[in-house]
């Protein structure tokens, strides 16, 4: 493998020299790599393979990742912040010039600098921990409010539809091409019985009344990068960078750090949303967010944690019912059914704290 990593990296314009690579980070989609140098004053790189059967354009989902990063650089050189280097991802364009390289085989690369001293949090710690993570979404979408999502690509369209992923779920549940739907009947219900609710919101955003903006739309905490000293660097992952809606946003940091358990907990006992943990995230990405969302945003804020577990335990179920074929990367034949069980677990803990969930963001959104 290193052979062939070592091969793709010299497709890129860096001025430096391979040393040895080894795989980073533990995404469901692509493969991401961290590469050492022999020049000392590179800290290294990340190459990463984009997996172009979920991202079918890539040199559209490229020029969305190079455009945002370029106008958060942007952003923050106006901004004054220092140490500028480790906030933003950096690209770096191929020989051809072009921001990604297409091997003989039809894959295709990315290339960043590799941030030091700097490490990512699986699990949220503290709330220390969260209230910078949620700081660093808020930042986020902030710096980059003033860029048109028009200007950027739908690289994955319907990403956040629920509605959409509705229509398929029915198609799909109804076709049980590996007759799973049986032995899920439970799960499915819990979709259908929530369906309407789910709906209705999405309504709201096809009306216009929630806005779209440009977002992550991956803001799993894993994506924010710490300093050692605990505070929030910049948010990595750049690849679903395009229009959306904030709320979503701020709801998958709430899905992935406010549950103490792991996405695929086989113990439910484990899954829970702490509220601790979600007024600590809630206080840090307002600290942010608070001065350019609407009063329709802040109104749906703590609904967005609802919405983006319910899609993501839609997705997996989906998935498992379809025979794993968008998560493949499945260590059992049921992985994809515990994920989706465990994300209805933690559904539940967010409906039954739901109106302690809503009295949090007034409060913040309020008085902040
Ligand atoms: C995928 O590949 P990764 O782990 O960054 C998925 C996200 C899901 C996430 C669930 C492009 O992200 O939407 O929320 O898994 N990315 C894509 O862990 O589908
Ligand atoms: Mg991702």
């Amino acid at each position: 493998m290193n052979h062939i990593l070592e091969t793709i990296f010299a497709q890129f314009d860096t001025g430096a020299f391979f040393r040895r690579a080894r795989p980073l980070g533990q995404g469901h989609i692509n493969d991401t790599f961290l590469v050492e140098v022999h020049n000392e004053h590179h800290a290294g790189f990340v190459l990463q393979r984009i997996n172009h059967f979920v991202f079918r354009d890539i040199p559209a989902l490229t020029e969305n990742k190079v455009r945002a990063s370029q106008h958060l650089l942007g952003r923050l050189a106006a901004e004054g912040v220092v140490d500028i280097k480790r906030r933003v991802l950096q690209f770096l364009p191929a020989t051809t010039g072009l921001y990604y390289h297409r091997d003989v085989q039809g894959n295709y690369w990315n290339l960043s600098r590799f941030i030091p001293d700097a490490m990512a949090y699986e699990k949220v710690e503290s709330p220390s921990i969260a209230f910078e993570g949620g700081r660093a979404i808020g930042a986020f979408q902030r710096r980059l409010a003033g860029l048109a999502p028009e200007s950027l690509h739908d690289t994955i369209p319907h990403f956040h539809d629920v509605a959409h992923r509705l229509d398929r779920f029915h198609k799909v549940a109804e076709a049980d091409v590996l007759l799973r739907a049986n032995s899920t009947r439970l799960e499915i219900e819990a979709i259908l019985a929530r369906e309407e609710e789910m709906r209705t919101f999405m309504a709201l955003v096809f009306s216009g009344a929630i806005p779209r903006r440009v977002t992550h739309n991956d803001t799993k905490i894993s994506n924010v990068l710490f300093s050692r000293e605990g505070s929030a660097l910049c948010m990595i992952d750049l690849d679903t960078v395009m229009p959306g809606i904030a709320l979503s946003d701020f709801g998958d940091a709430i899905r992935s750090g406010a549950n103490p358990a792991r996405e695929d907990e086989p113990d439910l006992g484990k899954v829970d949303m702490d509220i601790g943990m979600f007024t600590a995230f809630a206080e840090g990405y307002l600290s942010e967010a608070r001065s350019f969302l609407t009063s329709s945003e802040l109104e749906y804020l703590a609904f967005g944690a609802k919405l983006i577990t319910y899609e993501q335990f839609l997705r997996f179920l989906m998935d498992y019912l379809e025979g794993d074929v968008y998560y493949q990367k499945i260590q059992h034949e049921e992985h994809n059914l515990q994920r989706a069980r465990a994300q209805l677990k933690l559904l539940e803990s967010m409906e039954a704290q739901f109106g302690q969930m809503c009295e949090v963001v007034h409060a913040l959104a309020t008085t902040g």
